[in-house]
């Protein structure tokens, strides 16, 4: 069995990324197949429950107020919409529903007290409930653990080095400490990044090193390639190509075994082989629903077909360790 290391080097997984592309598929193949069920991908539903107005620079980011972009400010959603929303996702399949807010922080106010009963009606429903609401103090990730928080994403993005070219109105340690207080909290971890945003391969293996030498690896880990929404700073970056993010993913998985590899933002601009080739190369979970924050997303049924083709079954829901909802209980 292949063990599980945080002691990796910088120099070990730069020879993992820069292995020829079809010996590093059938590695990270390999290495999948050691730890999890090839067959089972993920399903996870996002909502946008507060959009856009974020005080923050993320040059990707298309929901940073200082940014002139075609989105449209929204208030904290109300607690019943969400829960409906959740409903809908359960329904189609999803057993993870991510809550995400376009906040720099969680403040401790009566919208934190909103979000906190939107975690407790959506982990009542069976489902794991991951919420993004940006930087958390260890107090904060205390509350929503109490409420049934189960996951919480908070990506790094990129390396330490690249850090500053994209965000500039806060730090790598600043993620880093949310991270930590994450994990203290008994939370589980999914944090990953973005590629595509002009870093070089070496700001991508910075990214991996980083995850993977982390006390304990992040549960999941998400690979955006990035959307380039117009009217923010990187509107203009060329596309990700799949070959990439293969490269991205079957490293992630090499060096992560047991985490979830999550093939994220800009699915919608790759076809069913190329998606085929990133689950070959270790992605075992998606997001699903048409729509992911703000930008589109493959439609319904173009999944539906997609796991139909490639023999794939989403992942029953994992509580606790012990599966919340069975398989047949699951309608996709
Ligand atoms: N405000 C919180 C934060 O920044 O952690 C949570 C929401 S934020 C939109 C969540 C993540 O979405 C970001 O960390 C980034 O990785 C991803 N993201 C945002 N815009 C993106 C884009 N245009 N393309 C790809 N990923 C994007
Ligand atoms: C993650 O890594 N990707 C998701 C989720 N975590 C929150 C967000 C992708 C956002 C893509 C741009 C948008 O739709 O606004
Ligand atoms: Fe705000 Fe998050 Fe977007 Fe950055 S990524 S601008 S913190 S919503």
């Amino acid at each position: 069995m292949t063990p599980i290391r945080t002691d990796w080097t910088r120099a070990e997984i730069a020879d993992i990324y820069n292995s020829p592309i079809l010996d590093l598929i059938y590695r990270a193949a390999t290495v999948h197949r050691e730890y999890n069920d090839p067959q089972e991908v993920q399903v996870c539903t996002l909502l946008s429950v507060k959009t856009g107005g974020c005080p923050e620079d993320c040059a990707y980011c298309p929901q940073a107020a200082r940014y002139h972009t075609a989105v449209k400010v929204h208030k904290l959603m109300e607690v019943d919409e969400v829960i409906e929303a959740a409903s809908r996702a359960k329904e189609s399949g999803s057993t993870r529903f991510c809550m995400g807010a376009a906040w720099r922080e969680v403040r401790d106010n009566r919208d934190f007290d909103k979000v906190l009963e939107m975690v407790k009606g959506v982990n009542g429903m069976g489902m794991e409930v991951c919420c993004t609401l940006g930087m958390l103090t260890d107090e904060q990730a205390h509350k929503l653990k109490a409420a049934g928080l189960y996951a919480y994403n908070h990506n790094l993005d990129t390396s330490e080095e690249y850090y500053g070219d994209i965000i500039s109105t806060r730090t790598y340690d600043d993620r880093l400490d949310t991270l930590g207080n994450v994990r203290q909290a008994g939370i589980s971890v999914c944090s990953g990044g973005i590629i595509g945003m002009g870093e070089s391969h070496g700001d991508r293996i910075g990214m991996l090193h980083t995850l993977s030498t982390l006390p304990e690896h992040p549960e999941s880990v998400p690979v955006n390639a990035l959307v380039p929404v117009e009217g923010t700073p990187l509107e203009d970056q060329p596309r990700v190509s799949v070959w990439e993010m293969v490269r991205m993913i079957a490293t992630a998985r090499i060096i992560m075994p047991k985490a979830m590899v999550r093939l994220s933002a800009g699915r919608v601009r790759m076809n069913m082989e190329e998606q085929a080739l990133c689950f070959l190369a270790g992605a075992n979970s998606i997001f699903a629903g048409d729509k992911l924050l703000t930008t589109p997303n493959p439609e319904v049924d173009a999944d539906k077909e997609l796991f139909q083709t490639l023999n794939i079954k989403p992942r029953p829901s994992f509580k606790n360790g012990e599966p919340a909802l069975k398989l047949e209980q699951i309608p996709l």
